[in-house]
């Protein structure tokens, strides 16, 4: 009868014959008008994937950086992390099934999993702001309750909200409470523990301007402001109330184009940060006297905090291994610091947080950020008790205790299950406020090598394939073979080129020893991209 009831609802979000999308770097993202049936789909399929692990799984309706008009859906697994990737082949493969294949698709993943269809199911579900959302997360409960599984609609919430809830849920709340109020609760609590220890901070110290990006991070941090009772008191602005979600402003446009959004007034030498449109990224700046624009993106953001902690971790006298995980995007001059001046332990990975933090696993605590913003930090179960033994350990002595509690609310401030703006804003604000450094100051630990990002448009932007974490193309032929040549021009110089998994470009990354190196590097190897790997549209012009 399930059959029949799937044929049934799946008529009502019938898929476009021929319409092909790709599972991409975090999910399914493309202009909303095509998204009906994935959404139904992933519906059904996060209830397969609830039978399968006997747990809660989420499904996210947004398309995070992207324009308003694009729409997308990320999955999440019963501890809050993104869904294992042997499921994204099944997700293309459900997505991609044309109507009247769609039960034979669906029995493949059943007999594949061997399935138990009569285990039950449950499946929470949340959207982003945009106007798209409502009915494309409708689609998904359909497909929820096509299969005959239980859903939670928690509607408007962050992207780390909602992992966030699902790993409350699946750990019967020793994570927390699966509640909006519980992860307010929980956070603030641990912020306002952590700036106890911040001695004289003063009003204008304690105050930050957030770009909420006019999307749903904005409606969160209004909802969580009485939980922080004054100790940090934020300015909003870009609340959606009338510009355009990330248009000209959040931490993707932001970091891509190195100036502040608009619709915020920055003072000068005042902190600033900026959310993404689901608010699982955050980037930092100010400007200075001059009028100058300084950056502290996800690489600064790494260092702030893996420095803070290799201090508590050494005041504790705990001998735990700390790692930085980053991708090819992150600044050489970043990578040196960690590696040389900090002596951590430097990873680098694909883009996409599933690699990193899945690289971040490995180690007792595995800070992982990528350069646009998106990252957390990750404490082993072993970290976690070791930290707790020393902070309830009657004899230990006082400096020793303070690092061990203030390990302790570092950790409960903190999203572990997937990078989260408002949590990593939480985290930053307490760090600059406990060690009483600035902003400028936290901006001078390393000094950026200048740097471009661009993007090519290509008829089809799979032709490029790469190697070595991103680092190297292996197809087309002789692009490789171009960039190095175009690299060796300039001093201090690396450049990569990848085809994006949320968006239909290819994209360039150049860095150098001067702006002008970096700009004209990237101008030369989007051309080598326009020419090899099958550019459409007018030739990309220099900057
Ligand atoms: C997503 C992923 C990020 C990735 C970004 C850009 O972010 O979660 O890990 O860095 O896309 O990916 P790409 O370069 O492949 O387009 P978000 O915030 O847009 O969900």
């Amino acid at each position: 009868e399930k059959q029949e009831e799937v044929s049934k609802q799946s008529s009502q979000h019938p898929k476009p014959a021929g319409l092909v999308l790709q599972y991409g770097t975090a999910g399914f993202r493309t202009n909303a008008k095509h998204l009906d049936h994935i959404m139904f789909r992933m519906g059904l399929l996060a209830t397969l994937r609830s039978k399968k692990t006997k747990a809660t799984i989420g499904v996210m309706v947004t398309a995070s950086h992207n324009p308003e008009e694009d729409n997308g859906v990320k999955l999440i697994d019963p501890m809050g992390e993104m869904v294992t990737p042997a499921w994204e082949g099944y997700a293309t493969q459900l997505a991609n099934a044309e109507q009247g294949d769609l039960l034979t698709a669906l029995k493949d993943i059943i007999e594949k999993e061997s399935i138990n269809m009569s285990q039950e199911a449950n499946v929470f579900v949340g959207k982003d702001t945009r106007s798209s959302s409502a009915s494309l997360s409708q689609a998904v409960l359909d497909g929820v309750s096509a299969l005959g599984g239980h859903s939670k609609d928690y509607g408007l919430v962050t992207t780390p909200q909602l992992h966030y809830m699902v790993c409350c849920q699946n750990t019967q709340g020793k994570y927390g409470e699966a509640t909006i109020e519980g992860y307010y609760r929980k956070l603030c609590q641990a912020f306002i523990q952590l700036t106890k220890n911040a001695s004289n901070c003063t009003d204008d110290q304690k105050h930050l301007s957030v770009d909420g990006a006019n999307g749903i991070g904005a409606l969160k941090v209004r909802e969580m402001e009485s939980h922080l009772r004054r100790e940090l008191q934020i300015s909003l602005f870009n609340d959606g109330s009338k510009g355009k979600l990330n248009h000209q402003c959040g931490a993707d446009f932001v970091k891509v184009q190195q100036k502040p959004p608009t619709g915020i007034n920055i003072n000068p030498g005042e902190r600033c940060c900026s959310f993404d449109g689901d608010a699982d990224r955050i980037v930092y700046y100010y400007t200075d006297s001059d009028g100058q624009f300084h950056l502290l993106d996800g690489d600064k953001i790494a260092t702030l905090i893996s420095t803070f902690l290799k201090e508590l971790l050494t005041q504790a006298g705990l001998d735990l291994k700390i790692a930085v995980v980053q991708t090819a995007y992150a600044n050489g001059s970043s990578t040196h610091y960690l590696e040389d001046t900090m002596k951590v332990i430097v990873r680098c990975t694909k883009t996409g947080v599933k690699h990193l933090h899945h690289a971040a696993q490995e180690f007792d605590i595995g800070v992982y950020f990528e350069a646009n913003g998106h990252g957390t930090v990750l404490f082993s179960k072993v970290a976690e008790e070791k930290i707790q033994q020393l902070a309830e350990d009657p004899n230990m002595n006082d400096e020793r205790k303070r690092a061990a509690r203030l390990l302790q609310n570092t950790i409960n401030v903190i999203n572990q299950t997937v990078g989260d703006a408002i949590s990593d804003m939480l985290l930053i604000e307490a760090i600059l406020a406990i060690r009483g450094m600035t902003v400028q100051q936290w901006d001078a630990i390393y000094s950026d090598l200048p740097n471009r990002q661009l993007k090519v448009k290509v008829s089809d932007r799979r032709v490029i394939d790469t190697t070595d974490a991103e680092r190297r193309a292996v197809s087309p032929a002789g692009l490789q073979e171009a960039i190095d040549t175009l690299v060796k021009k300039h001093r201090l110089a690396r450049s990569f080129v990848r085809p994006s998994g949320t968006e239909d470009v290819v994209r360039v990354y150049a860095e150098a020893e001067t702006q002008e190196s970096a700009d004209s590097l990237a101008h030369e190897v989007s051309l080598a991209v326009y020419r090899l790997a099958g550019g459409v549209g007018d030739e990309p012009k220099p900057l």
